[in-house]
């Protein structure tokens, strides 16, 4: 899960300089130096959290209103990475990582309303050096177990010393409702490894539609004021 994978949180408006650690479960492959190669991902994700903190911070400052209210980031571990490649079958390899893993480096946003979640998207992608590459919108249509959130894979430039690298960055936009159902569900599923019973995934689905009628009524609430 994501949270688990050496991760660093940030408050929007206090940031922390707290590194995502990528040497400590480093793989041993002869020839195949991936703890190198993640430091990449390590700064790319420090780019995109100054854009954050940076977003966060002036939009409260204009609007009396900080969209963000916390922020988390991992890299994601080299066992993680190995599974991954394992369950489709692909090979481990520099390259083949770059190009078919989108999740290596992962931000998650956790805001308190739902239009500060599309808010917060828009002002990150309209960045001259950031790329979008793929936005899904599971608010828009959650998945069918109730899962909701906005996924953007990005790529942006980090700029080493003696090259220039574009590297993907997936970031996980959500309310603190929908974190607190995708928490609590991954807590609960995990034990059942897909095999979840039918009563009890339909039990959750409700969960996550209360979680989701809660979200329009504190943006109901939260635009009489805004
Ligand atoms: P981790 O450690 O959380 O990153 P892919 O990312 O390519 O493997 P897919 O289906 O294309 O697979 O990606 P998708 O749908 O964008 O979802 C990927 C991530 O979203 C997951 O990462 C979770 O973090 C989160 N997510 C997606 N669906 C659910 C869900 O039903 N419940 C919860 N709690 N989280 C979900 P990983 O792979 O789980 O690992």
């Amino acid at each position: 899960m994501f949270a688990s994978d050496g991760k660093s949180a940030v408050k929007s408006s206090s940031v922390r300089r707290s590194l995502p650690k990528v040497t400590e479960d480093a793989l041993d492959e002869p020839g195949i130096d991936l703890s190198r190669f993640l430091l990449v991902y390590k700064f790319a994700i420090e780019e995109v959290m100054t854009k954050l903190r940076i977003l966060g911070e002036e939009f409260d400052f204009i609007h009396r209103h900080d969209p963000i209210e916390h922020v988390t980031s991992r890299v994601k571990r080299p066992e993680a990475i190995k599974d991954k490649l394992r369950r489709r079958g692909l090979e481990l390899d520099l390259d083949v990582i770059a190009e078919h893993l989108d999740d290596v480096a992962g931000i998650r946003v956790v805001c308190p309303f739902v239009s500060d979640v599309y808010r917060v998207a828009q002002m990150l992608t309209r960045q001259n050096d950031v790329e979008l590459l793929l936005r899904k919108d599971y608010i828009d249509a959650p998945k069918a177990n109730g899962y909701r959130s906005l996924h953007l894979i990005l790529r942006i430039p980090v700029f080493l010393s003696d090259r220039v690298e574009h590297v993907k960055v997936e970031v996980q936009l959500r309310t603190i409702a929908m974190d607190f159902w995708a928490t609590l569900e991954h807590k609960l599923c995990y034990k059942y490894e897909d095999q979840v019973p039918a009563d009890f995934a339909e039990e959750l689905a409700s969960t996550a539609t209360i979680a989701a009628q809660l979200d329009a009524r504190m943006q109901a609430l939260h635009l009489r004021l805004h």
